[in-house]
């Protein structure tokens, strides 16, 4: 460990004593390196990791496989480990830190044995701006420093730009020593033991068992949300699960707005959605997280925090998402895809054709007509951003985006209408409380469950949600009134007697952001109710658009008794946050109650 010498004390320490702790055959500092990328992809194509794809195909990239037990976030392991149980809230799994410390201590003990343990040092926002933060991840997965490399920025420029300041340390291991002579896994893990633990005041993070996306990217869930929330309420920002996008009308006026989603409903697609309204663009700035905070003049400034997409691959074809599909082209690596027999991917909805052999996630023969899924419903590509071909060119800008919008959605099937426009920053805080979604495949658990899932924040928030609310609603006050984003709500997932879709979605989906855009520069029509501001009949642009006669008045429709129950019922979740629940989102939902 004496080879590698840091100018940073406190990082030079806590490698020390982690070294010290997980007992690794070998250390090795990320350099952050193009060649180093390669290396570690060569190690992983060696150890059966990686499968290097058919470079004819898809250049320089590779598919690896997980355990079959490792597939997803797994929040039944996941923790918030405060001080004081109350900070964690009545949505966090809680345990006492201490404790949560002893545990882990155990578990930690010995656990890199016969592996390599390396340590990346990473940027989380454009290197050197205001809103960034860095890590630093300890970890024995050369799979993970591959998507560290792409997700975030990593390396000895970002070691130049910490100097002597603060990291947040991550510490990841997939929880599987070596034996001497013991043969590896291809995807090495812990059956038994999974922990994804935050420690919200120490600002760490330890990870132990999974190499699975959110589990083992410490960069992503971990910081850039659950401890950054924590740091974004400390010091008057906004951390949250939301894309970024901008919208350029036909007279080249371009707006940006961010968007809340849960895991799994469509944020990578909506970010990089083709307009199907001619003269209409959208750009992406990101497609998971942003980080937010108000300017010297009250404006809502915005920056991905990421550098690249780990996207769901299933369901995105040229149809669906053309643009994430030209991104993946290249110098990509996809988890949990099908291999092709001619050495590229696949998944279910990727093609119109289904090929008659794949190779499944499994490592399996499949063949066309199998009940068994070819790709897992979690499979991930990890691509750097700046392929993406609609990239917003200020999707780096260190002074971040201005916000003009805030969309909330969430999977409903029913009751929620495809569009809504809050009344003020209150209500709409209230829009983000109120989302409600069916579970998907993102997390481990069950599927099409439908659960309330504020702000998309529900896996996510570091500390307790009341006070989240209560956070949201305060910062009203260091905006420009004049300059707030406004609110909305969206579904597009709400069906019809015949159980099918009642809106097309994707590209489509640029008809609801133009009448956000025509709202905001006063040009679209609007109709009060009691759950907000609807399009007025013909304010939606539907030419073009072949829909069921009376498709969007029932997208549009708010059924009175629905709503009732509708409140009722979350009025009854809301009940868990006891007195930490805002007074004013009390009062707002008096008037659904009331109209
Ligand atoms: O946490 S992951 O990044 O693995 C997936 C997600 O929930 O977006
Ligand atoms: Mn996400």
């Amino acid at each position: 460990m004496s080879e590698i010498k840091l100018n940073n004390p406190a990082l030079q320490q806590w490698i020390q004593e982690v070294t010290a702790l997980c007992q690794p055959d070998n250390v090795y500092l990320c350099d952050g390196s193009e060649q180093e990328y390669q290396l570690l992809c060569q190690k992983l194509i060696d150890q059966g990791t990686f499968i290097k794809l058919n470079p004819q195909l898809r250049p320089n990239s590779y598919l690896a496989r997980s355990s079959p037990d490792d597939v997803a976030r797994v929040e039944d392991r996941t923790y918030i480990c405060s001080l004081n149980q109350q900070d964690a809230g009545p949505t966090n799994q809680w345990y006492e830190p201490k404790k949560m410390k002893e545990i882990l201590l155990k578990l930690f003990k010995g656990c890199m044995r016969g592996r390599t343990l390396y340590i990346i040092p990473f940027s989380m926002g454009p290197l050197g701006s205001d809103l960034s933060h860095i890590g630093v991840q300890i970890t024995d997965s050369a799979y993970v420093v591959c998507n560290m490399h792409i997700m975030t920025r990593v390396g000895s420029k970002v070691l130049d730009i910490l100097g002597n300041g603060d990291f947040v340390p991550c510490l990841h291991s997939v929880g599987m020593p070596l034996a001497p002579g013991q043969k590896d896994l291809p995807w090495p893990c812990n059956s038994k033991e999974k922990y994804i633990v935050q420690f919200p005041e120490e600002r760490s993070i330890w990870s132990f068992g999974s190499g699975y996306g959110g589990n083992a990217l410490l960069g992503k869930k971990c910081f850039a949300l659950r401890i950054a929330s924590v740091m974004a309420r400390d010091q008057g920002w906004f951390a949250e699960h939301m894309l970024i996008l901008s919208v350029t009308n036909p007279n080249g006026k371009k707006i940006y707005l961010t968007a809340a989603f849960p895991s799994g409903c469509g944020k990578t697609n909506l970010a990089m959605l083709t307009s199907t309204l001619p003269g209409w663009k959208i750009e992406t700035i990101g497609d998971d997280i942003a980080w937010m905070k108000f300017d010297e003049d009250g404006v809502l400034k915005a920056i991905n925090p990421e550098a690249g997409f780990f996207g769901i691959a299933p369901g995105t074809s040229m149809a669906t998402n053309p643009n994430a599909m030209r991104t993946i082209e290249k110098n990509t690596i996809f988890t949990n895809t099908a291999l092709t027999d001619d050495g590229d991917i696949w998944w279910e909805g990727m093609t119109p054709d289904t090929p008659k052999h794949l190779i499944d996630w499994l490592g399996k023969d499949w063949y066309a007509g199998s009940k068994e899924k070819a790709a897992h419903p979690n499979a991930r590509f990890t691509v750097p951003a700046k392929q993406c071909p609609v990239i917003d060119k200020a999707w780096e800008d260190p002074d971040g985006v201005p916000v003009s919008a805030i969309i909330f959605g969430g999977r409903r099937t029913s009751v929620v209408p495809l569009v809504c426009e809050s009344f003020d920053w209150q209500h709409g805080t209230f829009m983000g409380i109120s989302i409600s979604s069916e579970t998907t495949a993102a997390a481990s658990g069950a599927i099409g469950k439908l659960r309330h899932d504020p702000f998309a924040m529900l896996p996510f928030c570091g500390y307790h949600m009341g006070d989240y609310f209560n956070h949201w609603l305060m910062m009203e006050t260091q905006g420009n009134a004049k300059k707030l984003p406004r609110i909305y709500c969206v579904n597009w997932f709400r069906k019809g007697a015949d159980g099918k879709w009642l809106w097309p979605g994707f590209g489509e989906n640029s008809r609801i952001l133009k009448w956000i855009f025509e709202r905001i520069s006063g040009h679209a029509e609007a109709i009060q109710t009691a759950i907000g501001r609807l399009p007025a009949p013909g304010a939606i642009d539907i030419s073009g658009l072949q829909l069921a006669p009376d498709a969007l008045e029932q997208l549009l429709h708010i059924d009175r008794e629905e709503w009732l129950h509708e409140a009722a019922e979350l009025k009854n979740y809301l009940k868990l946050f006891e007195e930490k629940l805002p007074k004013q989102i009390q009062h707002c939902q008096l008037i659904y109650e009331q109209s």
